[in-house]
């Protein structure tokens, strides 16, 4: 008889996702978390760090698109790109589709999320080898420090804030991040659920508004991440989202952003946009 194996993933203290497994093929308790990979049933192989799922072959498009190209696009001629966080590549693979990227950065502070991630998604990670790649395995937090005034875009694919992403949402990096940035600098992070994370999206949309001139919400429909919807909070030196004109998109291939949904993206459900209503 076979045996039906499932994981689960506790994504609050009340509430979870169950997916049916086959083997897994990865398991080990690296410096800084524990990292396995597991075959789904459903949606392939998927990365899991601290009982965490952090993406999957057959979803991970949404993601990294949605935390890529809104700020891309935002930005009039990004040459110089940062990914801090994304070990699995898969920002860096959305970056490098801009054709006016010069540089890529990719700072990730566990060397072994990078290496499973080329062994066991080469979809997602394939792309780390490109010429125009740069890789730095050490903290983000320390990077943006030692780095100011260097990048155009500065993307923050982050776990969620436990352990050494707890830094990853407060204000001092946020802050960080801005000097970090070039003039006409666009920042975006990603922001967690707007079911299960209500207070961290209003303090970090707070705390981008109160360093950058121009910050705004969007959300995307991620079915592995917790509640399925998920947000990312873009902050801008100059330019505002909503005013990027039709002439500057260029044509990508891509499977969920497209320009046409550029502007509508902020326009959010109510539940969503009450959350960015400040006292
Ligand atoms: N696209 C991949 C999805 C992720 S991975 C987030 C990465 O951030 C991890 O590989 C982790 O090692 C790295 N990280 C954590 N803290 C730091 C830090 N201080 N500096 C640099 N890298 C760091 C994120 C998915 C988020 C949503 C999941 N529900």
């Amino acid at each position: 008889m076979d045996m039906e194996l499932w994981y689960t993933e506790k994504q609050t203290p009340n509430f979870g996702i169950t997916a049916k497994i086959g083997k897994t093929l990865h398991h080990e308790q690296t410096e800084f978390q524990t990292l396995d990979v597991i075959e789904t049933k459903q949606f392939g192989n998927m990365l899991v760090l601290d009982g965490m799922v952090m993406t999957t072959d057959k979803d991970e498009f949404v993601y990294h698109e949605m935390l890529t190209h809104v700020g891309m696009f935002t930005h009039p001629e990004p040459k110089r790109v940062l990914v801090i966080g994304g070990g699995d590549g898969g920002a860096i693979r959305e970056v490098l589709k801009h054709p006016s990227v010069e540089t890529a950065t990719l700072c990730e502070i566990d060397r072994r999320v990078i290496e499973v991630s080329q062994k066991y998604f080469p979809e997602i990670a394939g792309k780390l080898t490109d010429l125009r790649v740069e890789i730095k395995v050490e903290d983000g937090i320390k990077h943006i420090e030692a780095n100011p005034g260097k990048y155009d875009v500065i993307l923050v694919d982050s776990t969620e804030p436990v352990g050494p992403a707890v830094g990853l949402f407060q204000k001092p990096f946020y802050q960080g991040i801005y000097e970090a940035l070039r003039p006409g600098g666009v920042m975006v992070a990603q922001t967690e659920s707007p079911w299960f994370n209500r207070e961290l999206i209003s303090q970090v949309y707070r705390d981008i508004s109160g360093i950058f001139p121009i910050t705004r919400l969007y959300t995307a429909s991620i079915p592995t991440y917790p509640s399925g919807l998920w947000s990312f909070t873009l902050g801008s030196k100059e330019m505002d989202p909503l005013q990027v004109e039709e002439s500057r998109f260029t044509p990508l291939e891509t499977k969920y952003y497209h320009p046409g949904m550029h502007h509508a993206l902020f326009q959010l459900p109510r539940f969503v946009s009450e959350l960015l209503e400040q006292e």
